[in-house]
């Protein structure tokens, strides 16, 4: 009943407080086994939306107990029908849709994205990976009896009990079929770029294959999947099959020991219960959880990890629509993107204008507060949590990764000791007391773990900007490379995490800005002139993602079709998404792929059954 505006959007919850912040175990919301919570920010405004429990390895160890208690051999879960199975997923679908002005508010005070494309894009997605009906036979209805428009209408639910085996026939007086059986309890770790739409396309293939799932959410965004746990309790799922647990800091500070990490995501990948392990995250990541996989169960592994895709317009494309197209491609979600065009090839004749056109869609963008529905650039991301502390013991003469120092908490009189993480320092600066033998640093929330919640409620200046600064050190590369800064290039007012669009011109494939994965909104444009240099140069990449091109001719179309390395690739579009259409990386970009039928096989093992008979016949 509330009131939309022109584009059907009803208005966000802009000051709603978070219903759940525990550990989802058993359809249970619980406390941390310690105790502990950490503080989930509002990226708009740096203000607190609440305290969440942060899992850890022995929280994780009750959900995967959990889990494999759900998944047991005559459990409600293994004995249910495959097409009942999907009418659960059905009910968790139908209730994003009953609370999806909830979920998109929550989506966008976490993660900062305009409320408006978290109601039309996230919460729409997110929905039809999950939801299918008959509705030829039953015109759809939603919660309030209305019927469904049939683009949210898809897709997990209708392949419950679709995905079957096979009979085979073999030689001899033999029957052999395959039965496609669940893997068992799959660990499941997302990131917060897309908080909801992630999960649900960890869920589904998941719970539609009968799986049972753990899994942990980015420490930046837990709360709207944790508005997904309860709806899951809602729609039915049996104790045990959903468990989510929010937190804790991974600890890459530990990248060379990772495997005696004690923290959720490292306690997933290197469990010896966990049968299977899915991630979505960054690349360094991604190594350590197929490293913990291999060195403890040779658990499977999916990883979905970054992407510096190229997006290539030709001379001959509609400038105007390509403008647009590569403006999309990389501006969309602040730029957070695995698939983001981030390496704009534009071909020489067009290339001014290209360049002219895309500064003045740029400088179109309205930034601010993702509330506004017409704010098209809402913030970026809350950092990683960086903490405030105290090192003490000699200052080491020469920092080495690893090097252990004694950290004192200022305000509680707290010693303990972390490694030392060169690249994890944002600053530090000596302090007299004690005769340049302490330093101040501001540390990463995961070297420091301990001093953050002391820390976060000092008039300190609030240091967990880490995307933002992260963005700005590449703009500097950039600029320090000799790339032409076009528009952007700053942050955008004194409040919050934001960046201006930001585009550079004159950008040559080896720079820093053309080969890093950014993840923010910084486009680079790169000129090519010819056939045989682009194809080179855009697959000239570690990753290996997405690819668009744009142009009204076909041949060029197909050739950079079939010769980009890349997942996917899209002709004259960019960034479409469809719950059947599989997506995943080739290189580094990933292992296996998600979404559409090929995403089942993640979530299935394969069983063949033969037996022997008395006399086989054709
Ligand atoms: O990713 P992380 P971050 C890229 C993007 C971004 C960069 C860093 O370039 O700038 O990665 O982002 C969990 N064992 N992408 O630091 O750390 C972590 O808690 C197991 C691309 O946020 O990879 C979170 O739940 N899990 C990307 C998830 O991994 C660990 C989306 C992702 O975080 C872990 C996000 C460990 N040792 C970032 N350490 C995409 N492909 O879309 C962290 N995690």
């Amino acid at each position: 009943a509330q009131a939309r505006n022109a584009s059907g959007v009803p208005p966000g919850l802009a000051n709603m407080k978070p219903q759940y912040t525990g550990i989802f175990i058993n359809n249970e919301f619980v406390s941390a086994k310690s105790g502990k919570t950490f503080e989930t920010i509002n990226p708009a405004n740096g203000k607190v939306l609440a305290n969440v429990a942060e899992g850890d390895k022995a929280d994780v160890d009750i959900a995967v107990k959990a889990a494999t208690k759900a998944f047991q051999i005559g459990s409600e879960w293994r004995r249910m029908d495959a097409s009942q199975r999907g009418v659960l997923l059905n009910r968790l679908a139908d209730l994003m849709e009953r609370d999806r002005v909830i979920l998109a508010s929550l989506e966008s005070l976490d993660n900062g994205k305009p409320y408006a494309v978290a109601y039309g894009a996230d919460l729409a997605l997110s929905i039809k990976t999950l939801r299918n009906y008959a509705h030829f036979l039953n015109p759809c209805r939603n919660f309030e009896n209305k019927p469904i428009n049939s683009s949210i209408f898809s897709y997990y639910a209708g392949w419950a009990d679709k995905n079957h085996g096979k009979t085979i026939p073999i030689e001899g007086d033999y029957f052999t079929y395959t039965r496609h059986e669940p893997v068992g309890v799959c660990g499941q770790i997302i990131p917060w770029n897309f908080p909801l739409l992630m999960q649900a396309w960890k869920l589904g293939p998941a719970l539609a294959m009968g799986n049972t799932v753990v899994m942990k959410v980015a420490e930046q965004t837990p709360l709207s999947a944790l508005h997904v746990a309860a709806l899951t309790k809602e729609a039915g799922f049996p104790d045990g099959v959903v468990n989510i647990i929010p937190g804790s800091f991974a600890g890459r500070e530990n990248a060379s020991k990772a495997r005696y990490g004690h923290t959720a995501g490292q306690a997933i990948s290197s469990h010896m219960d966990v049968d299977k392990v899915a991630f979505t995250g960054s690349t360094e990541v991604g190594r350590l959880v197929m490293k913990a996989a291999a060195e403890s169960n040779v658990k499977k592994v999916t990883l979905e990890l970054g992407g510096k895709s190229p997006n290539i317009i030709f001379a001959d494309a509609n400038l105007d629509e390509a403008v647009q197209q590569a403006n999309h491609g990389l501006f969309f979600n602040q730029g957070q993107c695995c698939c983001a065009g981030s390496r704009t090839f534009v071909e020489g004749k067009v290339y001014d204008e290209f360049v002219a056109r895309s500064k003045a869609l740029a400088e179109k963008a309205v930034i601010g507060d993702p509330f506004d529905l017409k704010t098209t650039q809402g913030p970026q991301v809350d950092g990683k949590q960086v903490g405030f502390c105290e090192i003490f013991g000699k200052k080491p003469s020469k920092m080495t990764e690893n090097h252990e120092v004694s950290l004192k908490t200022p305000k509680k009189n707290e010693f303990f000791k972390r490694k030392w993480v060169i690249v994890d320092i944002w600053m530090h600066r000596s302090t007299d007391r004690h005769q340049n033998q302490s330093k101040l640093a501001y540390l990463d929330i995961r070297t420091c773990r301990k001093t953050y919640r002391h820390y976060r409620r000092t008039d300190r200046p609030q240091v967990d900007r880490k995307q933002v600064e992260t963005i700005l050190k590449y703009i500097a590369a950039g600029k320090k490379d000799g790339a032409q800064l076009v528009t952007g290039g700053v942050k955008h007012g004194d409040q919050g995490h934001f960046v201006k669009p930001t585009i550079f011109a004159n950008v040559k494939d080896q720079m820093t800005i053309a080969q890093e994965e950014i993840f923010g909104p910084v486009m680079s444009v790169i000129r090519f002139d010819s056939m045989e240099e682009l194809v080179e140069k855009a697959n000239n990449t570690i990753y290996g993602l997405a690819a668009g091109v744009m142009t009204k001719d076909i041949d060029k179309a197909l050739h950079i079709a079939n010769t980009t390395r890349a997942g996917s690739v899209w002709v004259n579009c960019y960034d479409v998404f469809d719950a059947a259409a599989p997506f995943g990386g080739f290189k580094q970009s990933g292992i296996g792929r998600e979404l559409g039928e090929y995403g089942l096989e993640a979530y299935t093992e394969v069983k063949t059954v033969t037996i022997k008979v008395p006399q086989k016949n054709s």
